[in-house]
């Protein structure tokens, strides 16, 4: 299992604003929120990146999408819509090695992003 901070959440090391939970996923507000609504899905069996996914990751990388899209659907936010995203990476912006998914929502997204 990975020994990042996502890693210690998921153990229940440290605390987190969990939002949602399944066998597989896990899913908590973003420490440093960049939208009124910032939650990150992270698969429970770490990933560091999307570079390290394979194919036999496939069903859990689609699930963290679904968990993202029924999180959203339920919070009602799926209509106005909303912005997923994976970093990867130094330039992608990743911080975090353990692999997440960003949903950010309530307010409208600009592109390109920075
Ligand atoms: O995104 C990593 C994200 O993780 C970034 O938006 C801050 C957030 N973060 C970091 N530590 C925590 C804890 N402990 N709880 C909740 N959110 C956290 P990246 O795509 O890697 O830049």
């Amino acid at each position: 299992m990975s020994d990042t901070i996502f890693g210690k959440i998921v153990r229940r090391e440290i605390p987190a604003d969990i939002v949602y939970e399944d066998d597989d996923v896990l899913a908590f507000r973003d420490l440093n929120p960049q939208a009124p609504v910032h939650v990150l899905f992270i698969p429970k069996r770490a990933i560091a990146t999307l570079n390290d996914a394979h194919a036999t990751d496939a069903e859990l990388l689609g699930k963290l999408l679904l968990a993202a899209a029924g999180y959203a659907r339920r919070e009602g936010l799926a209509e106005q819509g909303y912005r997923t995203v994976v970093n990867c990476n130094e330039h992608g912006g990743q911080t975090v090695f353990h692999l997440h998914v960003h949903l950010l929502a309530g307010r409208r997204m600009h592109w390109p992003p920075g």
